[in-house]
């Protein structure tokens, strides 16, 4: 069948019709050419007889440039092909898209590009094939070389953390009971998922790297080349965590000290295994020194050292090691005023700069605390000159409703992307991830949303957020607003104005999370553990770092040079003096950066109590009106999509209120102030 028993998401035959009018023909002798065209197969089965053309395209033609010349496409289409690639060329992964009148041509460099055309041709078949078309022409090329998704998935169930950390969306689709799964369909499934949208790398397992599965890299290792082989087919490239401390867990070695020749010996080995069976691994994913995860601090080395120890048996095989810069001190005491977990990747890693090897990748969270929905920009990957650095984002919603409230990540994505790392003129976070900033990268990574749910996500709107990473991690300038609409096009077969108030309604979620949740970018107040729903002092008194310090007077955290931790200093100037003077702070991130007062004037003219109040009733209004305009399109979608919505709407809401009461009685015990507009504050 299409998608084995599952939803095929933004890939469902209803909104492919005008594709499968046309006689679509596929030329290149590349082997991801198979892919396309099984790919086709599988629609036109499951489609069905296609509807009458009115009109539109009746002839689609896919092909590698070097077929061009031979197949039947005509002279001037061909010719048209040559004059759209760009002078840079089309390199591995782009391809050109040319229509003239009834005819259009997809044309790729290589395979990679030929795959991608045919899903940018399947995400608009509409606007690309439906109509009577006057001439068209684009190029595409990603921005970034490497879009990596992360799973976070276990091979044993853990007894905390589940199947999948920090999963919403059930269990793990690649291990059952200890092992990989027999069949691989739903990861294949998932591979089409990911390569639709331009995901060319995922790593397979959780960062933290169990007793289970650190046997990946031995007992396991045929298991994790059939997942390879898998995910070859459709243009991606399998990465493995491993633990630090494989040499000790696995080898019997007493030591993991990079800078023993054993140590190096027995990864130079482990490695060469690795290769044999996976001869195209992209290679490794670490997690050291990290939240109680082996590194080499044990042996009084760095990270430097640790991370070369890998990249160099990795080195002869051309792998990489994506190096996680999550580094900072969980056990800190909350008496402890002068530690502060922010400053900690920068303060870490700044010092190595330029001792890494150069296939070492350095992979760094968006905010310098964990994946807030409002935080500051990390200032490590703007600092960070002589190593290659990737991004890691957060699809999973760990801290953003955990797939039960609908929460659009596109336009948080596309700030962090466009942030400007000098606040003066560049680059931005997407230059550097680009490398059109001209340093070294590794491209973007995120975390994975998806479990065994027959959605995928638990949420079926919080597909848009798998969706929506790949676009912007193939270009990083698109408009979210543009990303979702392409996304709800080709997931559901509805009218127009369906469509447009469907995203009407999902373009602002963010912002109303933000506005019923922890105010003013302080952060957390989350429920320990589960992290959802509000707990405002649950993190308040524990060894992780994470603290609002609401006393009666005002709230925030001092990151001043000034009077706090002095984390505003890791940012270049102008931005370490805009964070540095609460009058200058951007409002949003006030109390990340500042302790202030409850009546404290911010720049938008209200007090920060106001504000508080303010926005946790507007946010709750929000949620009330995104139910109301659901409920006044619901009965447009299929009955699954339906009742799935409106069950977890009706969950968004529970929560919504319940953030909203216990944020604004919190802070009205605190502070005594009465709400200027006397809307109800619980005692
Ligand atoms: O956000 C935190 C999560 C952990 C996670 C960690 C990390 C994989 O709460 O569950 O562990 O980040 O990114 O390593």
């Amino acid at each position: 069948s299409f998608f084995a028993g599952t939803d095929p998401c933004w890939l469902t035959p209803a909104t492919k019709q005008p594709v499968l009018r046309a006689e679509v023909s596929v030329d290149s002798a590349d082997p991801l050419a198979d892919t396309v065209r099984a790919e086709l197969d599988l629609l036109r089965q499951a489609a069905g007889a296609a509807d009458a053309a009115p009109d539109g395209v009746r002839e689609i033609l896919l092909c590698t440039l070097d077929r061009l010349g031979r197949t039947p496409v005509g002279r001037d289409l061909a010719d048209a092909v040559h004059a759209a690639v760009p002078r840079a060329g089309l390199g591995a992964e782009g391809f050109v898209v040319v229509r003239r009148g009834e005819r259009l041509v997809i044309a790729a460099g290589a395979g990679r590009g030929l795959l991608y055309g045919w899903y940018h041709l399947l995400r608009q078949a509409a606007p690309l094939a439906a109509t009577t078309g006057a001439d068209h022409t684009e190029a595409h090329r990603p921005a970034c070389a490497v879009r990596m998704v992360n799973q976070w998935d276990n091979m044993a169930v853990h007894p905390v953390m589940g199947s999948v950390e920090r999963g919403y969306a059930g269990r793990s689709f690649f291990y059952r009971d200890g092992r990989v799964v027999a069949d691989l369909s739903r990861v294949r499934d998932y591979a089409r998922l990911l390569a639709s949208v331009g995901i060319n790398a995922l790593s397979v397992n959780n960062v933290n790297v169990h007793a289970t599965e650190t046997r990946l890299l031995t007992d396991h290792l045929p298991d994790l080349a059939r997942i390879a082989d898998v995910l070859r087919e459709h243009g991606i490239t399998t990465y493995l965590s491993v633990s630090y401390a494989a040499p000790i867990e696995l080898g019997g070695l007493d030591t993991a000290d990079p800078r023993e020749q054993r140590v190096a010996r027995w990864w130079a080995e482990a490695v060469e295994r690795v290769y044999s069976a996976i001869p195209d691994l992209g290679g490794f994913v670490v997690k050291a020194d990290s939240e109680n995860r082996p590194g080499p601090f044990t042996y009084g080395a760095d990270h430097a050292d640790g991370a070369n120890l890998l990249a160099r048996a990795l080195r002869p095989h051309g792998g990489t090691v994506y190096w996680r810069c999550f580094v900072y001190d969980c056990h800190q005491d909350w008496r402890d005023r002068s530690t502060d977990r922010a400053r900690a990747a920068y303060d870490h890693f700044v010092p190595l700069d330029g001792r890494f090897d150069d296939n070492v990748v350095l992979q760094v969270k968006y905010g310098p605390l964990d994946f807030q929905v409002r935080e500051a920009v990390s200032p490590l990957i703007g600092a960070l000159r002589h190593t290659r650095v990737a991004l890691e984002l957060q699809i999973t919603q760990e801290y953003t409703g955990q797939q039960r409230h609908i929460c659009y990540l596109g336009p948080l994505w596309t700030e962090i992307l466009g942030f400007d790392t000098t606040g003066a003129g560049g680059p931005t976070i997407g230059d550097i991830a680009s490398g059109r900033a001209g340093r070294p990268t590794g491209g973007v990574v995120a975390v994975s949303n998806v479990g065994d749910d027959a959605n995928w996500t638990g949420h079926k709107l919080a597909q848009a957020n798998l969706f929506a990473y790949g676009r912007l991690a193939w270009d990083p300038l698109a408009s979210p607003d543009e990303v979702l609409a392409e996304w709800a096009r080709a997931t559901f077969a509805v009218d127009a104005a369906t469509l447009a108030e469907l995203t009407a309604l999902m373009s602002g979620s963010l912002r109303t999370y933000e506005k019923y949740t922890a105010p003013l970018g302080v952060g957390f107040m989350v429920t320990p553990h589960t992290h959802y729903g509000p707990s405002v002092n649950g993190y308040e008194y524990s060894p992780w770092g994470t603290y609002h310090f609401a006393d009666r007077d005002g709230v925030g955290v001092d990151r001043t040079v000034a009077s706090g931790s002095g984390y505003t200093a890791q940012y270049p100037e102008p931005l370490a003096s805009r964070y540095e003077d609460p009058a200058s702070c951007p409002d949003e991130l006030l109390l990340f950066f500042h302790h202030v007062p409850y009546s404290h004037v911010l720049r938008s003219g209200r007090t920060v109590i106001q504000h508080i109040y303010d926005t946790h009733f507007d946010g709750c209004d929000e949620v009330e009106d995104l139910v109301r305009r659901w409920s006044a399109i619901a009965d447009r979608f299929d009955a699954a999509t339906r009742r799935n919505v409106d069950e977890r709407l009706a969950e968004q809401l529970r929560c919504a209120r319940e953030w909203r009461d216990q944020v604004n009685t919190y802070f009205f015990r605190m502070s005594g102030v009465p709400d200027a507009e006397g809307r109800t504050i619980h005692r």
